[in-house]
């Protein structure tokens, strides 16, 4: 078993091929309407008249503020809301549950937008005078510039979008997936980039990782694992759970998958083992108990009886049998976590990986 990169265009779902955005804002689509409304206008030399190209200077002023918001705020407007569940989670994690409101407010401005300028390029070539023009075309501007600023609140969340976009791996949706879940320091992040091609970074300190990673596993020729490292969970109710937390609660919820749920057994574990059974019990809440296998890590540095009594603890505390103990360090057991996680997840998915490896 290696970790190995693959080629990213096998039926993957990639977030950054369906969110394409920049950040914008109120202000800068408001300077940047200034700017163009003040730049010379170039008239076509077959309009001779005199009255006529003092009118179509500023119908081609307005004509071009109209072009360039409705293309910035259109790519706002054009964001997809079907997405994959695991992915539209994170975007609204990313937008404090707003992604559609903001998607919704881009399309109102662009079709408030389209319609003034139907009504008002026909009142701007109509204008007896050049100042009626000229008064007429500003009036355009200021409306418009107005319809921007009452529905552009939620524009402040496309920076966190683009963040979310570039950090979110794709996912390789024909693999088995086995994702790694746990508190804060169990040791998720050394195991993940033990065993794939993810290397997520490793700390003592709490939520250390603080988004979720995907990395790939080659079991053999034609047969590959998708192994996902999780952020920390605390021991509290899902409703008060951090904005890391939740991306590690959108993994579990989401995606087709097993979940190793690892625990610290050392007597001086980062969390007590009360705190890691009710987190537990947690995450058995959001997969099922079916789904999930209960390992202990750092078996390198805890003795033989304690790893015997907090098996006990976890048996009679939360109803599950410890599948095995590994040291995601030194490597001890990776290999059989491997394959008892695949069996794990034939057994839920009626697949048969565990067979061919
Ligand atoms: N002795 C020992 N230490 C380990 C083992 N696995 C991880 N550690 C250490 O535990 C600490 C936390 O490891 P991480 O892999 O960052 O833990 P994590 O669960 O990803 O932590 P968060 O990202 O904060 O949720 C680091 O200091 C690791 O070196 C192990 O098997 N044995
Ligand atoms: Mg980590």
């Amino acid at each position: 078993m290696e970790a190995t990169s693959v080629n990213k265009e096998l039926n993957s779902l990639c977030l950054d091929d369906m969110v394409r955005v920049k950040p914008t804002t109120f202000n800068d689509i408001r300077l940047k309407v200034l700017e163009i409304f003040a730049q010379k206008t170039f008239l076509p030399p077959n309009v001779r008249d005199e009255h006529k190209r003092k009118i179509l200077r500023y119908v081609i002023k307005c004509e071009r503020v109209f072009g360039f918001i409705a293309a910035e705020v259109s790519s706002i407007a054009r964001l997809p809301t079907n997405l994959h569940p695991f992915y539209l989670e994170l975007l609204n994690i990313a937008t404090e549950d707003h992604y559609k409101d903001l998607v919704t407010s881009a399309k109102k401005i662009v079709a408030i937008t389209s319609e003034l300028w139907r009504d008002y390029r026909r009142k701007i070539m109509n204008s007896p005078t050049e100042e009626e023009a000229n008064r007429n075309s500003r009036e355009f501007v200021g409306r418009v510039l107005s319809i921007v600023r009452r529905n552009s609140k939620y524009f402040s969340y496309l920076q966190e979008i683009t963040k979310t976009v570039r950090a979110t791996p794709c996912i390789v949706t024909e693999w088995p997936t086995i994702i790694v879940a746990g508190m804060p320091q169990v040791g998720k992040s050394t195991l993940v980039g033990r065993i794939s091609t993810a290397k997520p970074k490793v700390s003592p300190y709490p939520f250390t990782t603080k988004t979720v990673v995907l990395g790939h596993v080659k079991l053999r020729e034609g047969i590959y694992l998708q192994v996902v490292d999780t952020p920390g969970i605390l021991d509290r109710p899902v409703e008060e759970m951090n904005v890391i937390e939740r991306k590690a609660v959108a993994a579990l919820r989401y995606l087709n998958a097993v979940t190793v749920y690892l625990m610290d057994p050392s007597p001086d574990a980062y969390y007590g083992y009360e705190q890691q059974l009710n987190v537990l019990k947690s995450v058995e809440s959001i997969v099922g108990k079916e789904k999930i296998m209960v390992v202990f890590n750092k078996i390198d540095r805890v003795d033989e009886n304690r790893v015997r009594y907090c098996q006990e603890l976890v048996k009679n505390i939360a109803g599950y049998s410890v599948k095995l103990a590994i040291s995601a360090l030194n490597g001890y057991n990776v290999d059989k976590l491997l394959v008892e996680a695949l069996k794990l997840y034939d057994g839920v998915y009626g697949t048969d990986y565990h067979r061919r490896i």
